[in-house]
């Protein structure tokens, strides 16, 4: 069903590494309370391409960009998925969604973009550290796969 070097077969890979990448994290039992990839960024232990940071979060270069510009945006706290959010985030979750429309305009995607959060399994959250894409340079499909 796949062809070799098309632009379908790479989709088609990308899209089944990136649910088995997901399953695979969400296999540990301690796959919400380990620390993450995420946190080691954050300590500045391992290096990133980092496009902002204040107080409350972090943004740098996803390392498999899906598209021309393709940004992670972290908050320091982790909290493991959109799912472990409380009310008690609200602020939090609120300057995150500002931020990453402020990240989206200094990268000049001025003609739109694309903001995920993937939650879970289903969702294909492969980092259990809550994060937001912010994907953009190019045009989006939908429905997203
Ligand atoms: O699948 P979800 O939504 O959990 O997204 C996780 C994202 O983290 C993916 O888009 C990965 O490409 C990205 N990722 C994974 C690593 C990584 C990264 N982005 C920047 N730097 C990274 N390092 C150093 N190591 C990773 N394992």
């Amino acid at each position: 069903a796949c062809v070799r070097g098309t632009g379908v077969w790479q989709a088609r890979r990308t899209m089944s590494d990136e649910v088995n990448k997901a399953k695979e994290a969400a296999g540990g039992a301690g796959a919400k309370s380990e620390p993450t990839i995420f946190d080691h960024i954050l300590s500045g232990k391992i290096p990133a391409d980092i496009v902002y940071e204040d107080e409350k979060c972090m943004a740098f270069r996803d390392v498999a960009p899906q598209a021309p510009k393709h940004i992670l945006l972290i908050p320091r706290i982790r909290i493991p998925t959109l799912d472990d959010a409380t009310w008690e985030h609200a602020p939090l979750l609120g300057h995150l969604m500002v931020t990453a429309k402020e990240i989206a305009a200094k990268e000049g995607l001025d003609k739109g973009y694309r903001i995920v959060i993937n939650n879970g399994v289903e969702g294909s959250q492969s980092v259990y550290h809550l994060h937001i894409h912010i994907i953009g340079g190019r045009q989006m499909g939908w429905p997203p796969g």
